[in-house]
């Protein structure tokens, strides 16, 4: 039985490899760079893109903004002047916990990819789910937020080793708490050795231009490269 399932699981992650394949061809001819934006609920990837998407300058963004339900953080975007899309994974999607290549397949006919230089894939909040599903993307950045508490690379390692980009968010909150920074990085490194990390808090900006200028890099090395 067990080893059933084990097969099952494969099937479906080839599946979704196959289907991520197609989203990247798609990225590659339209010439978008995109970033699988990851973490738990609450980090504040919405943040942080409210912070960021208005400092890319010359760069065309667009969101696909994932959540289980409603569309209270692509309204939050609205007042940004970025094309911003809502995929809920509820209903149609099962209310799954997680973006999917399948997923972001479905809603990429409303994504004006041609206009578009760099698209930032909000994901849904979860440690778990999303780090096993390629979407498609060039780069995958997670937020960890300094409230969620020192342990989190050794309870959730997927989610931490397959990341491009750890972004320690709400550093301005360091002060008030009792979360020791160097534990962090420590079991960081030893699920992840060496993976590049930014101290930054969406609540003053701090840290906040050395990711985009993270993004724009990204974005120069997805122009340089052949279709
Ligand atoms: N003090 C402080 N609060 C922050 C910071 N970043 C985000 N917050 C707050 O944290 C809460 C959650 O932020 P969001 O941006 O909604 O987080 P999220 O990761 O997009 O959440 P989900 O999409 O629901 O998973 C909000 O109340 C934010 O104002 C920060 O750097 N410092
Ligand atoms: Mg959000």
């Amino acid at each position: 039985v067990h080893r059933t399932k084990v097969r099952v699981v494969e099937g479906v992650l080839d599946a979704n490899d196959t289907i991520a394949a197609a989203n990247r061809a798609d990225f590659d001819r339209e010439g978008v760079t995109v970033v699988n934006l990851m973490s738990a609920p609450g980090a504040g990837k919405t943040a942080l893109l409210e912070r960021v998407l208005g400092t890319l300058d010359g760069v065309r963004a667009a969101v696909l903004e994932g959540d289980v339900q409603g569309s209270l953080d692509a309204d939050r975007l609205a007042s940004l002047h970025v094309p911003v899309t809502q995929l809920n994974t509820d209903p149609g999607f099962g209310g799954e916990c997680h973006l999917d290549a399948n997923m972001v397949r479905s809603a990429l006919g409303d994504v004006p990819l041609a206009e578009t230089d760099l698209l930032v894939i909000e994901n849904v909040g979860n440690l778990v789910c999303p780090a096993e599903f390629k979407v498609g993307e060039d780069a995958r950045v997670m937020v960890s937020s300094v409230t969620e508490g020192e342990d989190k690379p050794l309870k959730y390692p997927l989610m931490f080793r397959t990341c491009d980009l750890v972004l320690v968010n709400k550093i301005d909150l360091l002060e008030h708490l009792d979360y020791d920074l160097d534990l962090f990085l420590h079991h960081l490194d030893a699920v992840h050795p060496g993976v590049p990390r930014m101290l930054v808090s969406a609540r003053t900006g701090e840290g906040v231009a050395q990711w985009r200028d993270w993004l724009l890099e990204r974005v120069a090395e997805g122009a340089g490269a052949p279709a």
